[in-house]
């Protein structure tokens, strides 16, 4: 999508500080972060929110699993735990419009989120 932020990072026509790549993903820090490590995890395939996973994209979201792990033991922050959340649409709190899970550790986080 051509106007999509998110989009423009993957295709770096954005500066961002991409720390993992895959095929199918990249991670980059959240530029507000909520907490010592806040990393958005980010499928490379611009679909709009977590409505749009389907039959034939689902495996996707295990890969993105698979992603956090690897980087929460990179960050330090496997032993004590992590939070990976996934805003969508309005009320779920979701502002980018391009599907993507939140690394959330280095803190103890409270529930439930506001
Ligand atoms: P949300 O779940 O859609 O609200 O999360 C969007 C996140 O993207 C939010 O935490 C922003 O701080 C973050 N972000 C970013 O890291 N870089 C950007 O250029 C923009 C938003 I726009």
């Amino acid at each position: 999508m051509s106007d999509c932020i998110f989009c423009k990072i993957i295709k770096k026509e954005i500066d961002s500080k991409i720390v993992y790549e895959d095929e199918y993903v990249v991670a980059f820090p959240d530029i507000n972060p909520q907490a010592p490590v806040h990393l958005l995890i980010v499928p490379k395939e611009h679909i709009e929110s977590p409505l749009e996973i389907n039959e034939d994209n689902k495996d996707l979201v295990g890969h993105v699993y698979l992603v956090a792990k690897k980087l929460a033991s990179q960050y330090g922050i496997d032993k004590k735990g992590y939070r990976i959340v996934s805003n969508c649409g309005d009320d779920g709190g979701q502002t980018v419009h391009h599907i993507h899970f939140h690394l959330l550790g280095g803190r103890f986080m409270t529930w439930p989120p506001g």
